[in-house]
């Protein structure tokens, strides 16, 4: 192999073992385009102001789109037009997108989050693009069912995500193992940075929004008086960090080992579910952490095992290093 390997040398080296077909590989690189041009864009969010871009109308005399909308544009207009696909479907989007009538189709359903966290773009603090790809279930050449685009975690080809922060990363598995690329911005590829990541077993971070603890059950309180260190065999504290952007916050756990938390929160008894989407935040995070060794639960049951029943399903989430998911898991069991 080359020194310097690109994700999608990467993708054809490894083809032999996922048994990737040439149409997969397109299907990433569009992906990977598309996260480039993000990439290009998010550096530049603050010089928006600077450069007067804040109206509602450009110098091209275009509607300046925010970020995030952008994100979704760039992805939905470059992915419709791949010739792989067969539906999409978007956090911003509240149904599935169809490939429009004429364009060449495909097997792939792709499920994204354009921008996550993008209440930090003003702040300069990392975000990202989380996504997730499966196959079609119905016979191609008829329409696309519901069905093929609720699909569990545990029927997903490929999960990963960008991050846009002090480089730009690929996060990428294709479901043998786990592998980082970072953007090289003179070449304008993602070389291979990080391969097999490997989550640490043991963790000694947690990260979670405390203070949202009084909206919190019971188990999850006690989740967290373990992990503060006044419940643990250990009797010492985790230390805490939290961004608010779940792409940074899991990729921090995944390398230095650690658990993120999204609980149930009771503020509003009819959402008693957490706030992260199943389809296109946990279930790509979840074939992640378990292809890096940890797991992914919503407190009692495997994410990857959960079906669906509507695309923006939200569901508690804990994930992380494999001691401390199991850890939470037996708190939930005994309670
Ligand atoms: P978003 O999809 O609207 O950006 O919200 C998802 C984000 C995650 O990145 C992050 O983990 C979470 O919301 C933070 O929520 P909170 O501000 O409630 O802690
Ligand atoms: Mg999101």
């Amino acid at each position: 192999m080359p020194q310097q390997i690109t994700v999608t040398e990467h993708l054809l080296y490894s083809q032999s073992q996922v048994k990737a077909t040439g149409r997969f590989t397109l299907l990433l690189n569009e992906l990977i385009m598309s996260a480039k041009i993000i990439s290009r864009e998010v550096n530049k969010a603050g010089l928006v102001d600077v450069l007067g871009f804040t109206g509602d109308v450009n110098v091209q005399g275009e509607k300046v789109k925010k970020l995030d909308e952008y994100a979704n544009s760039i992805l939905i207009h470059r992915l419709s037009k791949a010739g792989v696909l067969c539906a999409m479907a978007s956090e911003e989007n509240a149904d599935i997108i169809n490939i429009p009538r004429g364009y060449p189709t495909g097997e792939y359903i792709l499920i994204f989050d354009p921008l996550d966290g993008s209440s930090n773009i003003d702040v300069n603090v990392n975000i990202g693009t989380i996504f997730s790809i499966f196959r079609r279930r119905s016979p191609a050449d008829t329409e696309v069912m519901h069905s093929d685009v609720l699909q569990k975690g545990d029927e997903q080809v490929a999960a990963g995500y960008i991050m846009y922060g002090s480089s730009t990363m690929l996060v990428l598995t294709t479901g043998e193992g786990v592998h980082g690329f970072t953007l090289d911005p003179g070449v304008g590829e993602f070389l291979l940075s990080h391969p097999n990541i490997r989550i640490p077993e043991q963790g000694k971070i947690y990260s979670v929004n405390e203070g949202y603890q009084m909206y919190w059950d019971e188990p999850t309180k006690e989740v967290l008086r373990y992990f503060k260190g006044t419940d643990n065999a250990i009797k010492r504290p985790f230390s805490l960090r939290y961004i608010g952007s779940l792409v940074a916050d899991f990729h921090r756990n995944l390398i230095y080992g650690g658990v993120f938390m999204y609980p149930a929160d009771h503020r509003d008894p009819a959402k008693p579910r957490g706030k992260l989407r199943l389809m296109c935040e946990a279930s790509p995070m979840a074939m992640i952490a378990e292809q890096a060794g940890g797991l992914a639960v919503d407190g009692r049951r495997r994410i990857l095992d959960i079906e669906p029943d509507h695309l923006h399903q939200r569901v508690p989430l804990f994930i992380g290093s494999r001691n401390d998911v199991q850890k939470i898991l037996d708190v939930y069991a005994q309670s």
